[in-house]
């Protein structure tokens, strides 16, 4: 049988990187992009299967175009998209938070999956042929105090999936989107500007999920007969659950 060409964005940490590792160990072939190159050439080196990398800030739409453009002759058929680089930035409410905090979260976790996913289709509908998933957040669904803009990006990561299964009815274009809880990757250092401690308090005394709990649920999602399509999985640790309304109370 043909080896499946999967292309994952921000596959230099976290979730990403750990989707790489699993997938190279189930024998796929890859096409790996993020920011930080060296994190891309180090993990290169390390799978043993095919792995084409580029360093691409998926933000930079002309630079997302270049990247389909030019994708080697044996990577051209890309079979399954994985949109899972983003950001939160920051913690606040909205009435202090910054405004080039959320648009570097809308730019990233919207503006680029949006130019990812329609550069893919292109490539997709020609073979009527492949699968996107998207990593979207419990944040896009319970909403918590100084989530703001971060759980907003991600309702729409939701609602976009949906709305593209609604386009590609009657095609075999697959479309999933994952939703996971808190988990132990780079997200908490990116969200507090590199600040260890803080992010580090996020997963203090709490069994977080780990990266390769969602890389399993992809893989898992990848590997279903053409029938199936798996619409949403919301994945939490154990440790986190939804919170109850609030009444604000004043004496
Ligand atoms: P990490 O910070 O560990 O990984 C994020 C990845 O995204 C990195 O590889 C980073 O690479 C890449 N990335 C960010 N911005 C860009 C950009 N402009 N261009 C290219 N790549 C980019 O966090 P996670 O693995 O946790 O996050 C992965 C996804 O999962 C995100 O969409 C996040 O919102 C989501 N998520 C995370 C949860 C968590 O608790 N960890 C829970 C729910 C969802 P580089 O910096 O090298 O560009
Ligand atoms: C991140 C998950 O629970 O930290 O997407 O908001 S959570």
């Amino acid at each position: 049988m043909e080896q499946k060409t999967i292309l994952i964005t921000g596959a230099s940490s976290g979730f990403g990187e750990a989707m790489a590792r699993l997938f190279a160990a189930s024998g796929y072939r890859l096409i790996l992009v993020a920011r930080r190159r060296e994190r891309l050439e180090n993990l290169q080196k390390e799978l043993k299967t095919d792995v084409y990398i580029q360093q691409v800030d998926v933000t930079n739409r002309g630079a997302v175009e270049n990247f389909f453009k030019e994708l080697p002759e044996n990577f051209r058929k890309i079979d399954v998209l994985i949109n899972n680089a983003g950001l939160a930035v920051g913690l606040d409410l909205a009435q202090e938070a910054s405004l080039d905090d959320w648009e570097a979260m809308i730019e990233t976790n919207n503006k680029a999956l949006v130019y990812c996913t329609r550069l893919a289709l292109d490539n997709m509908k020609e073979r009527n042929a492949g699968l996107i998933i998207n990593i979207g957040s419990v944040a896009g669904s319970a909403p918590y105090p100084k989530g703001n803009v971060y759980g907003a990006t991600k309702a729409f990561v939701r609602q976009f999936s949906r709305n593209l299964r609604a386009d590609l009815a009657g095609t075999d274009i697959k479309v999933s989107v994952i939703e996971p809880g808190a988990a132990e990757t780079e997200f908490s250092l990116v969200r507090f500007r590199g600040d260890a401690e803080k992010a580090a308090a996020v997963y203090k005394n709490t069994r977080a999920l780990q990266a390769g709990d969602i890389a399993k649920a992809a893989l898992w999602i990848i590997e279903q007969p053409l029938r199936v399509n798996i619409d949403a999985i919301e994945i939490m640790p154990i440790d986190q659950t939804y919170a109850g309304l609030v009444m604000v109370r004043k004496e």
